[in-house]
Formats: structure tokens, C-alpha cells, sequence
């Protein structure tokens, strides 16, 4: 059947979408699951099964057997959500457009030109390649292939630990600042941690600083969790001294060295939520969780606030709305996939093979 166009949903209300959503969930029933990412706008969030980080998601809509999984995040999620499931299942991302910009920083041809050359440089087999969770399929299969994993920002330190006890070095990509941060905690000096500049011959550095480094650091980040500063948290401490600080990893060093606690999306919800009544937390992480953190809090005598005063959510993240859901759903109830996502079996099968290894950890 031909696909229900994209542009007939583009101008309806969000009180059409609603009716109309509610009825295309009903009846897709359990051949159905929506998950959510803790990113998502709240008028997504409310039709997610799950609401959740990537990884917890796709192995609850793997377990959950579900014919269709529809990814409310973005692309390498529903990467991950279609590597971990089964043949008979689909993952589908409501917009395709809906990318991250920091996954979008390494690509296959970079991290390989930077494997020959660490290889040249440092003889065969002392660098081991490590990818956060954040990443394209083919980056999780090179890891997978070159006896490396994949990390999430809640394994980070497990995955490092592991690696440092296989290999010399590692190459961490590609958000150098959950790889800084986490090496900063593990003890490893500032000085053994450098930074691969893609863009350099020899990444920019030279022989003797390669030789020093034991973690080679990918020169991505994420634009939206670099926006917050130090001096944030300087002026929240002078307004509530006896304030708390929780940021995601993801964040400079210079913010994780001077918060309390440091954590990925679901320890900050747990840290916040487990806290007594009258803590008041300021919190580095992007806008939509901290708004619905703030909602909970509050209602259990709790206060949270977000980190900036500039107002920072991750533009991918929002391509996910209303129109895009409620037309992938239609289509499914006539029996039509839109944005199906499929990462070719060899990729796949060298992907799980690195996911695996993570999970075994
Ligand atoms: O893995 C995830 O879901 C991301 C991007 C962040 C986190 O800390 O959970
Ligand atoms: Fe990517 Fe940053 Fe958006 Fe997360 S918040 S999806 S890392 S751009």
C-alpha cells in the first residue's frame, strides 16, 4: 500500500493527534511498543510504554517481543533497539532527520584513518577501540571487530577499568568528556589523557604525548551538555549553600570536578528522586528531563532546577512530535512501515558482538 504522506499530518491539532493517537494505539495493541528517551517532549513522553536511557529501552523492547518498536529518540537508538531485537521484529524512529550531532563527530573512514595511523605509530595491538552507546552502528562493529566494546554513560568506568586491564591504551570515542571525566575518576592523570584532533595529521600530537596517553580521546562532544559552566554552579552555590549539584558526564570537566554527583540520565532521576524532602538539586542535563524532574520533585517536597540560564534541549531529540508519531502509527495500522531502520547483518552481528561484551561486564 502506499505510504500515508508525512505532509497531511503536518498542520493537525494537537487535539486531532490525540483523538487519533489513542485510537491507533488501542488497536495496534501488543504488536506495538512506543519508548520514550528522557529527552522527549512531554506530549511524546505520555504515549511511551517506556520512558527510559537507550540502552534500558532496547532491551525491554527486545524482551517485550513486539512486532513493531518505535523509537521516540534518535537514530542510534533505534540502531541499537533493531541490533538487539529479533529478525521478526522492526524498530522505526518517527523522523529520520532526528540524528545526534555529537554521534555525528566520528565516522567510520576518521576512526579508521586514526586506528592505521595509531598502528604505525605504536606497533600492532597496544590501543583498544572503545564507542559510547552514542554512536553509528558501523562504530560499534569496528569496536566489535577490533576486540572493543560499547559503554554507556552509567558502564563507563566498568568499561574503561576492563579495557585498561587488556589493552595499554584505549581509543575513546566519541564524546571526549565522558571519556575525560570518567578516566579524571578513575585516577588517570590529566596529562595520560589527549586529544585525537580528527582533522590533524597524527591527530595533532606528538610521538612522546601518544606514547604517554592512556586514554586517546575522540574530539566530539554534545552541544547541548557543553553549554553549561562552572560559574552556573558558582552562582547557584552563593544563591542555596546547602544546594546540591548532579551532571551527566557528558559535561566539561571543569562542571563534573565541582558537582556532587555525576551520573547518566537515570542515576540523576534516581539521585533526585531518592533524596529527602527539602534537598534542592541543581541539575546538568537537557531541559525536557530536568522539567519533568522538577514536576516529580516538587511533589515529593524536593526541588530541582535546571542548570542554565540558557535554555538548552536537544534540537534532534524534538523532531519527535505529535504529527511524525501519529503518522508512523497509521501507516502501521494499514499495514505500511515508514522509517523502518535496519543495520545490514554484518554490521549487526559484529555490533552485538561488542554490545555483548559490554553486557557480559
Ligand atoms: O544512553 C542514553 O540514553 C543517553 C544518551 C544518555 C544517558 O545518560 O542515559
Ligand atoms: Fe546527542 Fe547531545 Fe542530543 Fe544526547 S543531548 S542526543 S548526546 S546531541
Amino acid at each position: 500500500m502506499t505510504p500515508l504522506p508525512i505532509h497531511n499530518y503536518l498542520s493537525l491539532t494537537p487535539e486531532q493527534c490525540h483523538s487519533r493517537l489513542q485510537n491507533a494505539k488501542q488497536q495496534l495493541g501488543n504488536h506495538l511498543i512506543i519508548l520514550g528517551h528522557h529527552y522527549q517532549r512531554d506530549e511524546v513522553i505520555q504515549y511511551a510504554d517506556h520512558v527510559g536511557d537507550s540502552l534500558k529501552l532496547s532491551r525491554l523492547a527486545a524482551q517485550s517481543g513486539a512486532r513493531y518498536i518505535v523509537f521516540c529518540g534518535v537514530h542510534f537508538m533505534a540502531e541499537v533497539a533493531d541490533i538487539l531485537s529479533s529478525p521478526q521484529q522492526t524498530a522505526i524512529l518517527p523522523d529520520l532527520a532526528a540524528g545526534c550531532s555529537m554521534a555525528d563527530m566520528a565516522n567510520l573512514a576518521k576512526v579508521e584513518d586514526a586506528w592505521d595511523q595509531l598502528s604505525k605509530l605504536l606497533g600492532p595491538d597496544p590501543v583498544l577501540p572503545i564507542t559510547y552507546i552514542n554512536s553509528a552502528a558501523d562504530l560499534k562493529a569496528f569496536c566489535g571487530k577490533h576486540g572493543g566494546t560499547v559503554c554507556t554513560s552509567s558502564n563507563a568506568q566498568a568499561v574503561l577499568t576492563w579495557s585498561l586491564q587488556q589493552r595499554q591504551k584505549v581509543l575513546f570515542f566519541p564524546d571526549q568528556h565522558l571519556g575525560r571525566n570518567t578516566g579524571y575518576r578513575m585516577g588517570i592523570p590529566l596529562n595520560e589523557m589527549v586529544i585525537w584532533d580528527f582533522d590533524q595529521p597524527q591527530g595533532g600530537l606528538t610521538l612522546p604525548q601518544l606514547q604517554a596517553a592512556k586514554l586517546i580521546l575522540w574530539d566530539g562532544y554534545c552541544s547541548v551538555h557543553q553549554l553549561f559552566q562552572p560559574t552556573d554552579i558558582e552562582h547557584f552555590r552563593q544563591r542555596h549553600p546547602t544546594g546540591k549539584v548532579v551532571a551527566h558526564p557528558e559535561c566539561c570537566l571543569e562542571v563534573c570536578q565541582q558537582a556532587d554527583v555525576i551520573g547518566s540520565t537515570e542515576k540523576i532521576i534516581e539521585t533526585v528522586m531518592s533524596s529527602p524532602p527539602g534537598t534542592h538539586w541543581l541539575v546538568g542535563t537537557e531541559w525536557h528531563l530536568v522539567n519533568r524532574l522538577a514536576r516529580q520533585a516538587q511533589a515529593t517536597g524536593k526541588k530541582a532546577e535546571f542548570m542554565s540560564s540558557t535554555h538548552c534541549q536537544c534540537s534532534t531529540m524534538y523532531r519527535i512530535d505529535l504529527p511524525h508519531l501519529l503518522w508512523v502509527l497509521e501507516n502501521l495500522q494499514q499495514g505500511t512501515i515508514v522509517n523502518p531502520i535496519s543495520v545490514p547483518s554484518e554490521i549487526a552481528a559484529l555490533a552485538r558482538l561488542a554490545l555483548q561484551r559490554m553486557l557480559a561486564l
